[in-house]
């Protein structure tokens, strides 16, 4: 089997990408011997922090937060880092080719439970001059990698770099990365749906129909029965989609106002996004491609609809017929 590093060899990308992809697998290499430890290394629970989001920091958050940023310091080819854990961007080496948004742990709710989690990331090209939040603000399709690391009974590393999706499972035995699945596919069509439905009072009209019609399965509308998954870490729910298809939604909602949305762009949508395109699905607000999305802020969320290219495409259609004009604003 092809290793990770024979891989990237292959793909005609600068030396110096392969190198920083493969910092990112190492370090994920020991998330993954941190996650596995558990209750044993006294790591699981929360800390006294908030991050800049107002969410309570789990002790893995900071942990892997900090091993990802000594890693990516270390590594001579990162200009700046931007986190879910960090304030703000961090500027790193000045010589750095690329800029590196991460989140280091997705889905900590589920460190207490034993449950599935992972670490995103997405690469985006350096610009010249002064290293400041605008530098981060170019839109996914600028990105030149982007994955995940999904900690699950194996560790898998999704990743594409505009080439294909390419799964690399973790052999526990010898340390390595190699390569399971290439050339990943997303099924066109599906059968599965996964989104929050605790939210479904405060989801918009045309999430609210289309949801509805899926639950009248053969009866309705669709003709079809849909079923329901939701792992509450958009790491697994993706990986979900990849591997089998589905549609994975976490659409705007009016439950606070001021935050009509709940995931990150730089971090969470644009590289699932990045991935389930270069994986023949379909990634989108219900508005607007997410990829074609001009950032305003390192932290800024969005309405997230991806996976299967015709469910996609249905949802959207419920939008289209609804749309009032009134997207809410950030
Ligand atoms: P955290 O990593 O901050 O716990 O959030 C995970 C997440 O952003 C995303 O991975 C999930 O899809 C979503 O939140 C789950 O949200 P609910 O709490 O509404 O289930």
């Amino acid at each position: 089997m092809q290793t990770l590093a024979q891989h990237l060899q292959q793909q005609a990308i600068p030396e110096s990408l392969t190198q920083l992809l493969l910092t990112l697998a190492d370090t994920s290499k020991s998330i993954s011997q941190a996650v596995r430890h558990g209750a044993l290394a006294g790591i699981l629970g929360a800390t006294e922090q908030e991050n800049v989001q107002g969410e309570t920091q789990k002790k893995l958050d900071v942990i892997t937060n900090d091993m990802l940023k000594d890693a990516l310091q270390a590594s001579g080819h990162v200009r700046g880092l931007a986190s879910e854990e960090e304030d703000y961007v961090v500027p790193v080496s000045d010589a750095g080719e690329y800029l590196v948004c991460f989140d280091p742990l997705d889905g900590s709710s589920n460190i207490d439970i034993n449950s599935l989690v992972g670490t995103i990331f997405s690469v985006l090209p350096a610009l010249q001059g002064e290293l400041t939040e605008q530098s981060f603000l170019q839109s996914g399709r600028q990105q030149v990698a982007a994955g995940y690391v999904l900690y699950g009974p194996s560790t898998i590393l999704a990743l594409t770099v505009g080439k294909g999706v390419s799964f690399f499972t973790l052999n526990p035995d010898s340390g390595a990365f190699l390569l399971t699945q290439d050339d990943v596919q997303i099924t066109k069509d599906t059968a599965e749906f996964a989104i929050n439905m605790s939210n479904q009072r405060f989801w918009e009209a045309p999430m609210q129909t289309y949801i509805a019609d899926l639950l009248l399965g053969k009866i309705g509308p669709r003709e079809k029965s849909f079923n329901m998954r939701w792992i509450a870490a958009m790491v697994g729910d993706v990986h979900r989609v990849l591997c089998r298809g589905g549609i994975f939604t976490y659409p705007t909602d009016n439950k606070n106002p001021e935050k009509p949305y709940k995931l990150r762009l730089m971090y969470e949508a644009n590289p699932m996004a990045f991935l389930v395109e270069q994986a023949g699905g379909k990634a989108t607000t219900g508005y607007q491609s997410i990829l074609d999305i001009q950032p305003e802020a390192i932290h800024q969320r969005v309405a997230v609809i991806l996976g299967s290219a015709n469910e996609v495409d249905t949802c959207l259609e419920y939008h289209a017929e609804d749309y009032s004009g009134d997207e809410p604003t950030l």
